[in-house]
């Protein structure tokens, strides 16, 4: 018998961004994207790298198609770069942007793999950022309006689709930290309202995807909830672990599955609490298919009877151990309590893990090979945690690796790595790393070997 065995139709992924990984944004009459004007500027991004070639995917797609094929990747989860369809986010369409989606999508049926849209990963057309970008609800309104389109060209073949990827990285990392595009500091109820308007044009997205789908659709989000974890497994810490991620989740998951604000946060935000109307209320609480979400680093939790909620978080030492991101802590049961959490809060019948991967010290050795075994160790006890949610009946019911390519990690330029393929950035040649050699058996085997 095998170790750790998944259920056939068990889904086996790899995900990559528009902006992280195509190059070439301006080609064929696309408009600049927020994230081509921001990373442009001196300063913004290590070594002021920038996505103008990413990793060539634009270019080099029928490659790539090819890459994952021979890896046995079931399912491919990319991203639809707005501003190239719309230049200026809204009125005139630029086919030629949408054509490379359709010759992507063609590319991935023909070989057999799934394609899953996201419909946004944080490439904001520029035209809509110079009129308040996020803090605009006329920017969720526009994201209705292009979800809507983008959905009626490609829904005869493409079923599966997320509407935003992490709310938190377009508002707060954008808005209030400043890290990301557009790169503002700005106050506090402002930043409140960027992440209602993203929440709001979640719930567009939903509704225009079911209203222009040419065929019955399944329709998510990404979201990266803080995943909490209880320090150890009684019953009284598993229960502080679960009401602290349903407090964790109070403006996005929450109003999406509850349909309101929760009373404790909007007492917690007062002043600061965006404004938002019950018509609102009931779009972003549009029913959806299943929950992604983009697992990185645990949030440890014990109950405590005299802390507010009956929790508190545990604070992480100072030589907790990480991958190579100063923000990855290594944490891998979060991958069995996000999935349990959203059943026994929510009742979510699916989920998916639509990000899961870490950054490493990657360097090719002189043999011509990348033994990346501290990636293999990562994924490896992720993939565990995942089998120990799918044997005990919790509905996950696939896994997206982040990323199937080295690429453009934001902020932090082409420094940072996360591929399970190597990307020689002088010549964009691919080479499989030891991860993806394993996560190639993982596939054939459908096991966690
Ligand atoms: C995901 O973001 C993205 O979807 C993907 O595009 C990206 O490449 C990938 O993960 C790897 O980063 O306040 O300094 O502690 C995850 C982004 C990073 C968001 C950590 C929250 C906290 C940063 N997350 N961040 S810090």
């Amino acid at each position: 018998m095998k170790a750790y065995p998944f259920a056939d139709d068990f889904l086996w992924g790899a995900a990559t961004a528009s902006y992280q990984v195509e190059g070439y944004p301006l080609a064929d009459g696309a408009g600049p994207s927020n994230w081509h004007v921001f990373s442009h500027k001196p300063g913004t991004v290590e070594n002021d790298h920038t996505g103008d070639i990413g990793v060539g995917q634009y270019k080099l797609y029928r490659d790539d198609v090819q890459l994952m094929k021979k890896l046995g990747i079931q399912a491919y989860r990319f991203s639809i770069s707005w501003s190239r369809i719309f230049p200026e986010g809204t009125g005139r369409v630029n086919e030629k942007g949408l054509q490379y989606y359709q010759n992507l999508i063609d590319e991935l049926l023909a070989n057999g793999i799934q394609p899953w849209a996201t419909m946004f990963h944080w490439d904001l057309p520029q035209a809509l950022e110079d009129k308040g970008g996020w803090r605009s609800k006329d920017t969720a309104r526009a994201f209705g309006d292009y979800v809507a389109y983008v959905s009626s060209k490609i829904s005869d073949r493409v079923k599966n689709y997320f509407t935003v990827n992490e709310i938190y990285c377009f508002t707060r990392t954008g808005y209030k930290d400043g890290i990301f595009a557009p790169g503002l500091k700005l106050d506090p109820k402002t930043v409140a309202q960027t992440v209602h308007n993203g929440c709001l044009a979640h719930g567009l997205a939903v509704q225009a995807i079911r209203a222009n789908a040419v065929q019955p659709v399944n329709i998510g989000l990404a979201e990266n909830m803080p995943p909490t974890v209880p320090v150890y497994e009684t019953e009284e810490n598993i229960a502080a672990a679960r009401t602290a991620f349903r407090h964790y989740s109070a403006d996005k998951l929450l109003p999406m599955m509850e349909g309101a604000y929760a009373d404790f946060w909007l007492e917690e935000m007062g002043d600061n609490a965006p404004e938002f109307n019950d018509e609102e209320m009931k779009i972003i609480s549009s029913p959806i298919d299943f929950v992604g979400i983009n697992v990185y680093a645990p949030v440890y939790i014990i109950a405590d009877a005299d802390a507010p909620h009956g929790f508190r978080e545990v604070p992480l030492p100072q030589g907790y151990p990480r991958m190579n991101m100063p923000w990855l802590y290594v944490g891998p049961n979060i991958t069995y309590w996000a999935p349990r959490f959203l059943k026994e809060i929510w009742d979510v019948k699916g989920v998916y893990v639509t990000e899961n991967g870490c950054a490493a010290q990657d360097k090719m050795e002189l043999d011509g090979e990348v033994y990346d075994t501290d990636r293999v160790m990562y994924l490896r006890n992720h993939f565990i945690a995942a089998q120990r949610a799918v044997s005990e009946g919790i509905p996950l019911k696939g896994y997206f690796v982040w990323s199937l390519l080295d690429n453009f990690e934001w902020a932090s330029g082409y420094n940072k790595r996360f591929g399970m393929v190597y990307v020689n950035y002088q010549t964009l040649e691919r080479t499989p790393k030891l991860s993806a050699k394993f996560y190639s058996e993982v596939i054939k085997n459908n096991a966690v070997v």
